[in-house]
C-alpha cells in the first residue's frame, strides 16, 4: 500500500475559527496531519501568552478530524520538529511572507529543501484571526485578570513591568510594541507605584495618599487597559485593614500585591536619607504576608515581599534570612530593592538564595541601576523587572518645558512642532 504523506501544521491554536479549519482541510488532503502545537513559551516569544493553556489547546485539536497526531513545538522556529519528522509538506497561511515570521518562513524552505519537502501557503482567511478575535473579547473580566501574572511567569524568561500612573499611561503599557531581529518585544504588565500615584496627586511618598483614593483611580487605569497589574502596596498598613485592602485588589483584577518590611512614617526607599526609617521584625512582617495569604481568594493573587534590607544599610545576610523566612512564610515573590549604582548587591544576594530551598522568583526594580541591561537580570536570576516611575518621569519633563515655552514667547506656536497634534490626541483613544 503506498505510505500516506506526512504534512506538518504549526498552530498556536488558541481560539479555533474558520482559517485555522481552512487550513487544516488542505493539508489533509496533502496526507496524514501532523500539527506541531505551540507551547505557552513558544507564543510568549512573539505575542501575548494564549488564553487557553497547551493542555486544553491541545484536546480541542485532537477532536478536529482532519489532525492524525499533535507534537509539541517548543519555538517558534520549526527546524527541530522538521528535522524530526521529515514532512512531505509544510501548510501555512501566505500572511507570514511578512512581518515577524517572515525569517521563520525562510527557515522552513531551506530545511525542506534538504529531503525535497514543499512548503504549501493557501491564502490566509482575510478579516479573521485569534488576535483580533481576543481583542473582540477584550472585556475581560476582574478575576481572569487576576490568573494572567502566574500564567506570564511561566512563560516569560523575564516579565517586564511598566509603571502606570494614569490610564492614558496604562494604554501606553498596553499598547506600545516594537519589533527588534524578528521579535516583538513588549511589556506584560503594569506597576501601580506609590512614588508616582503620590506624585500626580502633588503629595509625598509617604502614605498621605490613602489606598481609597489609590483604589479610586486604579479602576480607571483598569477600565481601558487588559495587562496584568501589581500593586505597590508599601508596607500594607494596619494588620487590622489587610484583609478589606487585598479583597477590594482582587476584585478590581489585580494580580499582585508587594508589600515593603518597613515600619513607621513612609519613606521612599530611593531618599539618600533613611534616618528615621526602620525596618519592621520578621516575626510582625511574616503575620502580614500570612494574612493575606489566609485573606485571598485565588492562590493567583501573588504576594510579593520587598526586603529593604540593603536600602537601610542592614548588609547581605541579613537580607537572605528575612527573604528566606518570607518565602516561608507564603511570599510568592521577592523583590530585592536597592539604591546603588550598580547591581552588585542585589546580584550577590541572587547568587545566595538561587541555592536555598525557600527560594521564590525574583523581582528588581532597576532605578539607579539603570545601566544594567535585561540580558544580565535575567543571567542572574531575576524573573521580575520594574520600570517604576518612568512614563511619570518622561511626562514631567515634557509638560513643564512647554509651560515655559509659552511664558517665554508668549503664545504657544513655539511649540508646535514638540507636541502632539489636536487631531493626533482625538485620534488617540478611539
Ligand atoms: C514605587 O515605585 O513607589 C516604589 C519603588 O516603591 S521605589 O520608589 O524605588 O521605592
Ligand atoms: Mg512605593
Amino acid at each position: 500500500m503506498k505510505q500516506k504523506k506526512i504534512v506538518y501544521v504549526g498552530l498556536a491554536a488558541d481560539i479555533l475559527h474558520e482559517g485555522h479549519i481552512n487550513i487544516l482541510k488542505i493539508a489533509k488532503k496533502l496526507g496524514d496531519v501532523t500539527v506541531g502545537l505551540l507551547t505557552d513559551q513558544a507564543i510568549a516569544s512573539y505575542k501575548k501568552i494564549p488564553v487557553l493553556n497547551f493542555n486544553q489547546r491541545k484536546v480541542v485539536l485532537k477532536h478536529i478530524k482532519f489532525v492524525k497526531k499533535i507534537i509539541p513545538q517548543h519555538t517558534l522556529d520549526y527546524r527541530h520538529n522538521l528535522k524530526l519528522l521529515r514532512p512531505d509538506f509544510v501548510v501555512h497561511g501566505d500572511d507570514w511572507k511578512t512581518g515577524v515570521q517572515k525569517k521563520t518562513r525562510n527557515q522552513v524552505i531551506s530545511t525542506l529543501k534538504k529531503w525535497g519537502g514543499k512548503l504549501i501557503e493557501p491564502k490566509y482567511t482575510k478579516n479573521i484571526s485569534s488576535t483580533s478575535i481576543k481583542s473582540k473579547l477584550a472585556e475581560l473580566t476582574p478575576s481572569s485578570r487576576v490568573t494572567t501574572l502566574r500564567r506570564i511567569l511561566e512563560s516569560k524568561k523575564l516579565v517586564r513591568v511598566l509603571e502606570c500612573h494614569s490610564p492614558l499611561s496604562g494604554l501606553i503599557a498596553e499598547n506600545t510594541k516594537i519589533e527588534k531581529k524578528g521579535r516583538v518585544e513588549e511589556f506584560e504588565a503594569m506597576w501601580s507605584s506609590s512614588l508616582t500615584d503620590s506624585s500626580v496627586k502633588g503629595k509625598p511618598d509617604n502614605q498621605a495618599l490613602d489606598f481609597s483614593s489609590r483604589f479610586y483611580s486604579l479602576g480607571d487605569l483598569l477600565d481601558v487597559t487588559t495587562k496584568p497589574l501589581i500593586f505597590d502596596g508599601d508596607n500594607g498598613g494596619r494588620l487590622e485593614h489587610l484583609p478589606f485592602t487585598i479583597r477590594t485588589l482582587e476584585r478590581l483584577g489585580v494580580s499582585a500585591i508587594i508589600i515593603e518590611d518597613k515600619i513607621g512614617l513612609k519613606k521612599n526607599s530611593l531618599f539618600a536619607d533613611q534616618s528615621g526609617s526602620r525596618q519592621d521584625t520578621v516575626k510582625h512582617f511574616c503575620k502580614k504576608i500570612e494574612l493575606i495569604k489566609k485573606t485571598r481568594n485565588s492562590k493567583d493573587f501573588l504576594i510579593g515581599a520587598r526586603v529593604e534590607s540593603f536600602i537601610l544599610g542592614k548588609g547581605l545576610n541579613d537580607a537572605i534570612n528575612r527573604a528566606k523566612s518570607y518565602s516561608k512564610s507564603g511570599a510568592d515573590l521577592i523583590l530585592i530593592h536597592s539604591k546603588e549604582k550598580t547591581p552588585k548587591e542585589i546580584f550577590s544576594f541572587a547568587k545566595i538564595f538561587k541555592k536555598t530551598k525557600e527560594f521564590k522568583p525574583l523581582i528588581c526594580v532597576p532605578s539607579t541601576y539603570s545601566s544594567t541591561k535585561e540580558s544580565e537580570l535575567i543571567k542572574n536570576g531575576f524573573k521580575i523587572v520594574i520600570y517604576a516611575n518612568h512614563m511619570l518621569r518622561a511626562a514631567y519633563p515634557g509638560m513643564k518645558s512647554a509651560a515655559e515655552v509659552i511664558l517665554r514667547n508668549k503664545r504657544a506656536y513655539e511649540l508646535e512642532k514638540r507636541i502632539s497634534s489636536v487631531k493626533e490626541i482625538i485620534n488617540l483613544i478611539k
